[in-house]
């Protein structure tokens, strides 16, 4: 039987280190995608030569040409401009759109089976810019955020309660951006609600309130670290969980830019909400139901990704 076969559009930080993980997890054989001179060339190169020593069978190559990911099972995109500091996702949005355009175009033309994560920002609206410009189902593509917010936000947790992360779940709903809604009801520790951990004198109502500040400014808090761009380590280990989840039809339930059809109130969307990601894409959106609060948090990240994207349509007519 062929292995899988994955195909990273972007050989950037993220991509790079996609290319490594998968590599060494031996999900597939990789292909990476760059528009830049023997960037992915070189990476394929250096990740091939790091097999010997980790012993893996995984074929890897670089291209700039779109023929070469025919055929792909899967595809993560990275492709566009990082944030730099004092920079929004929001300002990303002029430059990725053209980059989604021609991305969409060549997964469209070679991939068209295969199950697409976006990564680059501003997520929510490159997610539905892609899918609408590449024409795939909607089950079929998806955008990786919401696994990276938790588990920043599950990081946090389990320093603040010094438990292992292994016993943390954390949930964080809603457009991946300032508005994002990192749900407390939702998050347990070994399945207790964080409220009732308050109530216990684990923490304080202000701590936690803290971290769930410290989880929406999470990315900013790297960026502002490494000054040279964005995080790539935990977003790549999140977008490889949600690629194995697809390969190995696992059925986990992973938070994810899904595109909503009616469910939690929202129609035509992209917004990070649990989902089913087994072989059949994003197989199911779990419709969970909000308190006051959290509906009001999620409404006003759901507006947030609807100026997005009326953006997006001015910015190319095509959109509208
Ligand atoms: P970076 O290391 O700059 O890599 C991006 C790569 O894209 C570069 O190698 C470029 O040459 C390449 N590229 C540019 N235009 C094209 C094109 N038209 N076709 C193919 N390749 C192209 O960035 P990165 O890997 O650190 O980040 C990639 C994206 O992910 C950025 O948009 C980030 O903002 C985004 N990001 C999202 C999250 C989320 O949680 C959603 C987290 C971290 C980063």
């Amino acid at each position: 039987m062929a292995r899988p076969k994955i195909a990273l559009i972007g050989a950037g930080n993220i991509g790079g280190t996609l290319a490594h993980l998968a590599a060494v997890k031996e999900l597939g054989d990789v292909v990476l995608f760059d528009i830049a001179d023997g960037l992915p060339q070189g990476k394929a190169l250096d990740i091939a030569e790091s097999g010997p020593s980790e012993g893996f069978d995984a074929a890897m190559s670089g291209t700039s040409d779109y023929a070469d990911i025919a055929g792909a099972d899967v595809c993560i995109v990275t492709a566009g401009v990082a944030r730099k500091p004092g920079m929004s996702r929001d300002d990303l949005l002029g430059i990725n759109l053209k980059v989604m355009k021609s991305v969409g175009e060549g997964i469209a033309a070679h991939a068209p089976d295969a199950f697409v994560i976006c990564i680059t920002n501003p997520l929510d609206a490159m997610v539905w810019a892609l899918r609408e410009f590449s024409g795939l189902p909607h089950n079929k593509v998806c955008g990786m955020a919401g696994v990276l917010d938790s588990a920043r936000f599950a990081h946090f947790l389990s320093e603040e309660f010094g438990v292992s992360m292994r016993d943390v779940t954390a949930f964080v709903l809603g457009g991946h951006g300032d508005t994002m809604v990192p749900s407390v009801r939702y998050s347990t520790v070994a399945g207790i609600p964080l409220p009732d951990l308050v109530e216990m004198g684990w923490t304080t109502q202000d701590k936690l309130d803290a971290i769930v500040q410290r989880t929406r400014d999470g990315g900013a808090e790297i960026v502002g670290l490494l000054k040279t761009g964005s995080a790539y380590y935990a977003p790549a280990t999140s977008a490889i969980e949600m690629a194995e989840a697809y390969l190995k039809d696992q059925k986990r339930v992973l938070p994810c830019a899904a595109y909503c059809d009616g469910e939690l109130g929202v129609k035509g969307l992209y917004v990070g909400v649990p989902t089913v990601i087994g072989k059949g894409g994003v197989e199911r959106i779990v419709d969970i139901k909000l308190n006051k609060d959290e509906q009001a948090g999620f409404d006003n990240s759901v507006n947030a990704v609807k100026g997005l994207i009326e953006a997006c349509k001015g910015i190319d007519g095509s959109l509208a």
